[in-house]
This record gives structure tokens, C-alpha cells and sequence, in this order.
């Protein structure tokens, strides 16, 4: 029997508990374990707020936790939320998975991005640590044949055929011009968007490429105002579509301005000003106050951490399902919880969380919004 625990490497105290020698002090002054979640996002870089949006959403699912007095394999345990910073950057995003397959942490909500997630599956699957992102979207995280690795939200398959419907369908567009931030979410994404408008009769005229550190987009915008496209696609994050949706309008482009999910946070209507009007983007999931305890969680996040961006919900359900298996399991021991997660039916703040055999969410909803007057509002 092997059990995880901080302070202690793991086999050792397996025989801590097993035997009646002396247990560590944290066993004898408090008959707790503690039990350590890591939670990896980018803290720092233009994607910090999205990062500290992950980080507090599982903050509260942990302070959530704590205040149950739950008691695992015998134990109670008190959960501790171990944050780390991968900046966005898939190199450090290995570097800091690497470190806490180190400190034998129980389980990883993250990371945050496909691009970091991704390349850290890998390490964490080797280790046979818990890994559930609440927002990596790219399908490839899940399509590597690693059993340590879920997801809470639907993926980009989804998401970029919904939008290349959406741009069809419902905003009848002819032409549309695609730009993407060359990473394995933007470009992903794109890509799916591509193959869905072009299934659907549509022309595409450009597919350009920028980068996820870029802010000025005049020499890219300007060739697309050459082909006079009916839509512009970007796949990448705020700190890109904010800027070029504000570019978009400077270089007087009426074309209709639609993006994904990293692209539809408050603070893309914060840097595009007066330009987001009018501006479309998706969002995996259902609007919160269609999410079944979304409401309940915006008010208390709210009041401990200001507004939600985008993530927070599902980092702090990416959180709760872990726990969850561990209940299940009536163990600690990612070994152990793991499977558990397979068999779940786990009433989330998000959704009603069942994995599929790939550790997709199953039936992830996307939804369609619309900038008007500052504010997100929901296409039916
Ligand atoms: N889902 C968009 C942001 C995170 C990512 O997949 O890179």
C-alpha cells in the first residue's frame, strides 16, 4: 500500500501508518494528513489574470473542502493548494511539473493552457499523478493514451466546429479571414474553425499567424482589409484579440470580429474599449447563471476574489471531482483515486461532470456570446 504525504516520501510513510513506530509529528499532533494539490497556471506575463482566475477558483474548492472535516482511508485530511507559475511558456510548464511529481503532490489542477498542459501530461503520466485541467482545450491532451489526464470542459473539436457553424449558419458569412496566435491552442482552434467553414461552403481568403506576446497586428490587418473578408477569426488570447479588435476598428474593417474562448474574457472588452461592440466569441460550458450552482459560486467569488474572467468555475469543479474520487476511492493515493474517476457522477458548479474513456467531459456544451453595451451576453 503506498500512500502520498507531505513531508514524507511516499513508501515511507506507507510504513508509518502500517506499523505502530513512531508516525511523523503532524500524525501524532493532529491524526491529520495533509493532502497536496498542485494548481499550475500563469501567475505572471499578459495571461496573469486568467491565471490568478484558475488559481482562486481552486483556493475556494480547497477552503471549501477543508470546512467538510473530511475523513479519507481512515484519516482526516486537511488539503493544501501548492500554486505554481509556468508563465504560459511550455518549457517551464515541464520545469514546474517536473517539480511537483517532486514533491509528490496528490493530484495537479492544470495547467491552464493546452500549450503547457500538453508537453506536462507527459511527466505526470510517468509519475502517475492526477492531472484535470479546468481549460486546456486542445484535443491532443486527451488523445495521448494517458490515463492520468481529464478535463472539465468540452475541447476544441467542439468548439471550432460550433463557431464554423455559427459563422454559416446563423451569421451567413461568405469569406472570412483567420488569424492564429501560432500556439497549440490558437492554432489548434483555428484550425478546427477552418475545416468547419469550409465544410459549411465557405472561403477562406487568409490564414495568417502572429504570436501569444504580440500587440500590434497593422501589418497582418492590413493585407486582410485587402481581401475585404465578411468575418475575422482569431485563435489565441485576450491580451492579442483585445488589442487587434481595437486595430481592427482603427483600420476601418466592418468586417464582423468572432473568437474562442481565450479570447472572451472581461478583460478582452477592457483592452478592445469601444470596439468590442458588436464582437462575438465562445465560450466552452453554459452561461453561469445557466450552470447548476452557478450562481451560488459567483456570489462567493465574488466577494473573496472580484470578478470571475472566465476559468475560476471550472478549476474550482476540476478540484472537487478530484476530491471526490478520493471519497470514492477512500484514498489519497492518485493510484488509487484515479479509476475512480471513470465511474464519477459528480454534481459540479459547471455541469454535471462523467468522464469518457479519454478523460473528456461527457456532453460539453459550447455557447455563443455577444458584446453589447459591456457587457457578454448569451446567443441563443
Ligand atoms: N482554452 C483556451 C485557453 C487555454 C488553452 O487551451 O490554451
Amino acid at each position: 500500500m503506498k500512500w502520498w504525504y507531505a513531508g514524507a516520501p511516499a513508501q515511507y510513510l506507507g510504513f508509518l501508518l502500517l506499523c505502530s513506530c513512531s508516525p511523523s509529528p503532524q500524525s501524532v499532533n493532529t491524526g491529520e494528513i495533509t493532502v497536496r494539490i498542485g494548481s499550475v497556471a500563469p501567475l505572471t506575463g499578459p495571461q496573469a489574470h486568467l491565471g490568478k482566475d484558475n488559481e482562486n477558483g481552486a483556493r475556494l474548492a480547497i477552503e471549501d473542502a477543508n470546512k467538510k472535516h473530511l475523513v479519507i482511508g481512515g484519516h482526516k485530511v486537511h488539503f493544501v493548494l501548492i500554486s505554481e507559475d509556468d508563465a504560459a511558456d511550455p518549457r517551464t510548464g515541464t520545469i514546474v511539473a517536473q517539480k511537483l511529481v517532486d514533491e509528490q503532490v496528490n493530484g495537479v489542477v492544470g495547467h491552464l493552457n493546452s500549450g503547457t498542459t500538453i508537453p506536462a501530461s507527459k511527466i505526470y503520466y510517468d509519475a502517475g499523478i492526477v492531472q484535470v485541467s479546468p481549460s486546456a482545450t486542445n484535443p491532443k491532451y486527451t488523445h495521448q493514451g494517458f490515463t492520468t489526464a481529464f478535463r472539465v470542459m468540452a475541447n476544441d473539436e467542439q468548439q471550432g466546429r460550433v463557431l464554423g457553424e455559427f459563422a454559416a449558419q446563423r451569421l451567413h458569412m461568405h469569406t472570412v479571414a483567420i488569424v492564429d496566435d501560432s500556439t497549440a491552442y490558437g492554432q489548434g482552434l483555428a484550425n478546427e474553425f477552418e475545416k468547419s467553414v469550409v465544410a459549411a461552403g465557405l472561403k477562406v481568403v487568409v490564414h495568417e499567424h502572429t504570436d501569444d506576446h504580440s500587440t500590434d497586428f497593422s501589418a497582418i490587418l492590413t493585407r486582410i482589409r485587402e481581401r475585404v473578408p465578411d468575418l475575422i477569426f482569431y485563435g489565441g488570447m485576450d491580451a492579442q484579440s483585445g488589442p487587434m479588435m481595437k486595430q481592427v476598428r482603427m483600420l476601418q474593417i466592418p468586417a464582423i470580429f468572432l473568437t474562442g474562448d481565450g479570447g472572451c474574457s472581461m478583460e478582452f472588452q477592457q483592452l478592445a474599449g469601444e470596439a468590442a461592440e458588436g464582437a462575438y466569441c465562445s465560450l466552452p460550458g453554459v452561461p453561469l447563471e445557466k450552470m447548476p450552482l452557478g450562481l451560488d459560486f459567483k456570489q462567493r467569488f465574488n466577494a473573496q476574489y472580484g470578478e470571475i474572467q472566465d476559468y475560476a468555475p471550472y478549476s474550482y469543479d476540476a478540484v472537487g471531482v478530484m476530491i471526490a474520487a478520493m471519497q470514492a476511492a477512500d484514498s489519497i493515493d492518485p493510484e488509487k483515486y484515479r479509476p475512480a474517476l471513470f465511474h464519477l457522477a459528480y454534481p459540479g458548479v459547471t455541469a454535471h461532470i462523467e468522464f469518457d474513456s479519454n478523460g473528456d467531459l461527457k456532453g460539453g456544451h459550447i455557447t455563443l456570446y455577444r458584446w453589447i453595451g459591456g457587457k457578454k451576453l448569451p446567443q441563443d
